[in-house]
């Protein structure tokens, strides 16, 4: 199926937004290897709009001129070379697949991979895709043919989101030229695609389009047979016609209801308990991708609200372990750049629309307008945690006021302090033995006794974390 990702057991994704193919690759081999990452998300790899006018935005990579492998981000040859790097640490590529659209409305120009488009005329020639591989005007029930009310599903997927020039997915020659571009990027050894805007297209085009894909690349040290991993953005909080379930036939969604319950959890530890909630209609775990923040919610964009993010850097450290420490879904790291204005793009980019590389600093942070909340002590240390006690459930749960505690099985154990304050015996379920605890880097060596009990401290106010496992010391 298209909801497993190949990671030799890894389990997490990071998403390095707006960061350079350049960078990537190296830091692939520098942390993202040696840390245990399964895979990184990519900004849109395709040619893209260049919108100066508004300082280019990060968001001007959501409007497609082209599916040539030329973007802020990079060349076709860094790409390559990106993906070729990663791959050899075994770091898988994911692309962020920009298909249920081209540019808006009113744009024209040159692409930044220098082909020529217009908007208006529906003419993008680097495709090529011309008038008619667009969604018939009275396909669209709207009176402004803009997507206006989420409660009326043809509107939805057969309007223009925000004025973007919506693509006829039942169109068979728009589904090979997507295809095509898929296939380019999984024969050159791409793991998968997070699809963006997949709520607004329909899910019979998106298998239609899907099944045209090749198996993952062997020569990049895929199982043969293996096909591409896909999860679809689809913004599903309830209250909404169009519903994650309707996608679980061609992969896993991106499930927005995590987001909340995480905000809600560390807000007041009494919800930590029923962070997947099936009755809210959550997807199953096997169908979740999962993650705290987005590029859109932490700035205010798709599925805003209640939302923590690294500007609220205790609260977000407390969420992500949680979140990485939980048996549910398949979890996302967010890596982000600092920002006020809503709009910006990456550091270095209202100098011209280029980016600056980050700057590591020698204790392993990041510097140059990065965040890299990847690299957070904490969270970096829980990937490992997370890659440890993969296929064990939640065990022997604690939790009272603002502590929480479980086990992984008897493969792990988890315990959070809001205070950062705790001192407790609890049932670890775990053998015997010595246990470094990861988040002190071992300067807390935990005693495991015959019975499973151990002593658990917590006296670290800013990264008030713990974790043992048994396949993680060291
Ligand atoms: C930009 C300008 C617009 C302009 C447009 C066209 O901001 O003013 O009209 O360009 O010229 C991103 C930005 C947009 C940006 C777009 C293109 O967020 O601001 O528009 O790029 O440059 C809905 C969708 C969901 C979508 C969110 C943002 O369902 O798919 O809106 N998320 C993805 C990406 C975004 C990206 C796009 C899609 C477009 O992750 O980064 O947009 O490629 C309720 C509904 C949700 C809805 C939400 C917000 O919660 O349930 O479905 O999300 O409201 O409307
Ligand atoms: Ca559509």
């Amino acid at each position: 199926g298209y909801d497993i990702p190949y990671c030799d057991g890894r389990q997490t994704i990071v998403h390095l937004f707006e960061w350079k193919w350049t960078d990537i690759a190296d830091e692939c081999e520098r942390f993202l290897g040696p840390a245990g990452f399964c895979a990184v998300q990519l900004s849109p790899p395709n040619e893209h709009a260049v919108i100066g006018e508004d300082g280019f935005p990060w968001w001007q990579r959501y409007q497609p001129v082209s599916y040539k492998l030329d973007s802020r981000s990079g060349t076709r040859e860094q790409f390559i070379d990106m993906v070729q790097r990663c791959n050899a640490v075994q770091v898988r590529i994911i692309i962020d697949a920009v298909v249920n659209h081209m540019t808006g409305l009113g744009r024209s120009g040159q692409g930044s991979g220098g082909s020529n488009f217009n908007g208006d005329n529906l003419d993008f020639p680097g495709v090529p895709f011309s008038s008619s591989d667009f969604t018939p005007r009275d396909m669209c029930p709207s009176e402004n043919g803009q997507i206006n009310n989420y409660g009326n599903v043809e509107e939805v997927r057969n309007c223009y989101l925000v004025g973007l020039t919506d693509l006829y997915g039942a169109s068979d020659y728009v589904r090979q030229k997507v295809a095509d571009f898929f296939n380019d990027a999984i024969d050159i050894g791409v793991m998968g695609f997070r699809v963006d805007a997949a709520k607004h297209m329909w899910p019979a085009d998106l298998e239609a389009i899907e099944g045209k894909t090749h198996d993952l690349n062997t020569a990049a040290g895929f199982p043969s047979g293996a096909r591409p991993f896909f999860y679809h953005e689809v913004i599903d909080q309830g209250g909404e016609p169009i519903t994650v379930d309707e996608y679980f036939g061609v992969g896993r969604t991106t499930e927005f209801r995590f987001c909340k319950k995480i905000a809600w959890g560390i807000n007041d530890f009494g919800q930590l308990g029923s962070i997947y909630d099936p009755g809210w209609g959550m997807a199953p775990s096997d169908k979740a991708l999962v993650f705290v923040d987005n590029h859109d919610n932490q700035r205010g964009h798709g599925g805003a609200g209640d939302v923590l993010t690294y500007k609220a850097g205790r609260d977000y450290t407390m969420g992500v372990s949680f979140a990485l420490a939980h048996d549910y879904g398949f979890m996302r790291i967010m890596s982000s750049y600092y920002f006020d204005n809503t709009d910006a793009g990456p550091p270095g980019s209202s100098n011209g629309g280029n980016t600056d590389s980050p700057i590591i600093n020698g204790d392993g942070s990041c510097g140059g307008g990065w965040v890299c909340e990847h690299r957070w002590n904490a969270i970096s240390k829980m990937v490992g945690f997370r890659n440890a006690v993969a296929g064990t459930n939640i065990a022997n749960w604690y939790q009272v006021g603002d502590n929480v505690a479980f086990s992984r099985g008897d493969k792990g154990f988890f315990a959070m302090s809001k205070y950062g304050d705790f001192d407790m015996t609890l049932q670890t379920g775990m053998p015997a033995g010595s246990y470094c605890e990861l988040i002190s880097g071992c300067a807390n060596m935990v005693t495991v006794n015959g019975d499973g009990t151990a002593q658990i401290s917590i006296h670290n106010y800013e990264e008030p974390v713990f974790a043992i496992c048994v396949a993680c010391d060291g």
